[in-house]
């Protein structure tokens, strides 16, 4: 006896589908924040280390893109003839300005090859922001002032975070997956290498302990 052809079936099957599909997405490794995950730098000796920049890079298929998207916004303040902050990281793409706050001009330049510029001396804000596009580390200074110099380590993801006094930086929760967990301090004694390490969210659970990184920097501690 033929099977009767059952009209709702593609429908059926469709909407099955559609289950199924909601079901993965829930499922999937960037469908739901997970567990926090934090650092811990200091030096060779375990004295912490303040101003390291740590930076968490998705290794899972279907990550998030690397660029930073066009609202992404930071500064660079000029104050007392200093740059603030002293270290800053951004993703790929951001915009930064460089507010004077000084009652003195400053021109503010990078030669690195992560980011060539120059603002020519100006005092206030200058109309157009700066925008980092290629990951690497910019080391900024000032044609008028030798003292000045602030860093600015471009990363491609958006999970990034600062060390406090105490060495401590907290990625806060991320999305579950495997992370290239990588660190900078401008004290370093070989800054272009970023020891790394990596690490695995699961999709629920508590946070895990801080990853602990030891750098060997250049006053040969
Ligand atoms: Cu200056």
């Amino acid at each position: 006896m033929p099977f009767p052809a059952d009209p709702l079936l593609p429908h059926a099957r469709r909407r099955a589908f559609v289950r199924t599909a909601a079901l993965a997405a829930l499922l999937a490794p960037w469908a739901a924040h997970a567990a926090g995950l934090g650092v811990l730098v200091t030096d060779a000796r375990g004295a912490p280390l303040a101003d390291a920049v740590a930076y968490a890079v998705p290794l899972t298929a279907g990550a998030p893109v690397a660029s930073a998207t066009a609202s992404a916004r930071a500064a660079i303040d000029q104050v007392d003839r200093e740059f603030t902050p002293l270290v800053t990281v951004v993703q790929t793409g951001t915009r930064v300005s460089f507010p004077n706050k000084d009652d003195v001009e400053h021109d503010v330049y990078s030669f690195s090859p992560a980011k060539r510029f120059e603002l020519k001396l100006y005092s206030g804000v200058p109309s157009q922001p700066v925008v980092f596009d290629k990951a690497g580390l910019a080391v900024l200074g000032c044609n008028i002032h030798d003292s000045m110099v602030a860093y600015v380590l471009v990363v491609d993801t958006p999970h990034f975070a600062k060390t406090d006094r105490s060495g401590q930086a907290a990625f806060g929760r991320l999305p579950a997956g495997e992370y290239r967990v990588a660190v900078w301090h401008r004290a370093m004694r070989r800054p272009e290498n970023h020891p790394q390490q990596t690490a695995r969210i699961a999709a629920a659970g508590p946070d895990l302990p801080p990853l602990r990184f030891a750098l060997p920097t250049g006053d040969g501690r």
